[in-house]
């Protein structure tokens, strides 16, 4: 198939074009590198060191033969997408491309209105795109299971049957997201359901939880291919946080009680999912959800496992409670259903400690890299 993998120089983006390319299919890739912008932004890195994009799809076609074309440009450039889409006529879009980190989008209004704009705009440009040059194409939109926020009732696969005054109807699941980042996944999910329903293009929502990992068989074959990995207050997510700051002697950042609990998955499993739904094509003007997690974890039971781990590497490690930065519930109900992917054949990789242990021992390997001042989070939601 062709397929363009829309934020393709991303921690998801990267590792899935370079899969699917490997799989055989035809991969383009739309990046505005605005991520590594951000990095400046906030003085921030990678703990790993990332090649250029071009460095990167040079060393793959090097390593395979095969050639990844790129496209420097922004979804909201909409001259730029209807070029890439006429010259590419992908079968498949899979759209990465969104400024994703809660925090970021919970520092000030203009990081805020930067969020929503970004996201919402740039999936209907995409939206608009597709019905005008390649009706045909089915759009792989991520979105993310903190869709839902945390109802005190199972959530279900996008949708819900739902009894009132004696009717019946399958309904979208209700919203409660938790950040104006979370925000811009609902309201992307509605325009995308909305243009399903009026133009007829065919779509795949993936909720997708928290992803930890940084390496796939790809990204290990050389150090050019290497995947980036946050580890800032900002842009760092809960596991990895969480494997980097052991290796760093820091205190276990779990915030307030730690009851916190998230629906998360391997990076190589992001790949795998992406590639299930691109041969798994929703039907014309369906929209289609599938959560996106293998296992659900509570903040704390991921903290006490790092610390377990660490000790065993030599790291003597503490689990902190610090003040949560986030207006969120730290104990709740948490049961959320998974199993559309899994049916269509995808075979997770589990958490382990041995997982935990192959990521430590790539971090310790870069942790003079960590700029110790971010690694606290300074954003809060008041
Ligand atoms: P990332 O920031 O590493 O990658 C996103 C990429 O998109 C970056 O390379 C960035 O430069 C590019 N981009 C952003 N806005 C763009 C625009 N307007 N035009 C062109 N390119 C643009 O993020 P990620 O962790 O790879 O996440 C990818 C997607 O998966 C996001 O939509 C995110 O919401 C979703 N997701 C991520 C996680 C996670 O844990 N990382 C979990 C659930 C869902
Ligand atoms: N948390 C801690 N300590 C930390 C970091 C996080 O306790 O050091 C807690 C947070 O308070 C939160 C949970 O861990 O309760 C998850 O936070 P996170 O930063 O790991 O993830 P989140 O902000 O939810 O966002 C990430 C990605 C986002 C994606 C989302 C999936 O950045 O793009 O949409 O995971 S989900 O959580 O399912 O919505």
């Amino acid at each position: 198939m062709k397929i363009i993998v829309a934020g393709g120089d991303g921690f998801c983006g990267w590792p899935t074009a370079l899969y699917l390319s490997k799989q055989g299919h035809d991969v383009a890739i739309i990046d505005n590198m605005i991520r590594r912008e951000w990095d400046n932004e906030l003085h921030s890195n990678s703990i790993t060191p990332i090649a250029t994009l071009e460095e990167r799809v040079a060393k793959w076609k090097e390593l395979t033969g095969k050639e990844i074309r790129t496209y420097e440009g922004d979804l909201n450039h909409y001259d730029f997408l209807r070029e890439v889409l006429k010259r590419e006529k992908p079968d498949a879009f899979a759209h990465f491309a969104e400024q994703r980190s809660a925090p970021y989008s919970m520092i000030d209004r203009s990081h805020a209105v930067f969020t929503q704009v970004n996201n919402v705009a740039g999936t209907l440009n995409v939206l608009y795109g597709i019905k005008e040059i390649v009706p045909d194409c089915h759009l792989i939109k991520l979105g993310t299971m903190g869709e839902y926020g945390l109802p005190n009732i199972p959530i279900e696969e996008g949708y819900i049957e739902i009894e009132h005054k004696g009717r019946k109807d399958v309904l979208p699941y209700p919203k409660q997201p938790g950040s104006f980042y979370h925000l811009s996944k609902v309201h992307d999910s509605h325009n995308i359901m909305f243009a399903c329903k009026i133009w007829g293009i065919r779509a795949t929502d993936l909720n997708q939880g928290v992803v930890y990992g940084l390496d796939t068989e790809e990204t290990k074959m050389d150090p050019v291919l290497t995947n980036r990995l946050d580890y800032d207050g900002v842009f760092g997510t809960a596991l990895n946080r969480f494997i980097i700051q052991s290796t760093i002697g820091h205190d276990l950042t779990v915030y307030g009680k730690g009851g916190q609990t998230r629906g998360f998955l391997n990076i190589k499993d992001t790949v795998r999912c992406i590639e299930i739904a691109a041969e798994n094509p929703a039907e014309q003007g369906e929209f289609r959800v599938f959560n996106q997690f293998t296992e659900d974890f509570s903040v704390l039971e991921l903290a006490e496992l790092v610390k377990k781990v660490a000790a065993e590497e030599g790291l003597e490690t503490a689990v902190s409670h610090i003040e949560n930065p986030r207006v969120e519930k730290e104990e709740h109900f948490y049961q959320a259903e998974n199993t559309k992917l899994r049916d269509l054949g995808l075979e997770p990789h589990l958490l382990t400690e041995e997982v935990v242990r192959e990521i430590l021992q790539t971090v310790v390997e870069h942790k003079d890299r960590v700029i110790k001042e971010n690694v606290l989070p300074k954003v809060t939601w008041k």
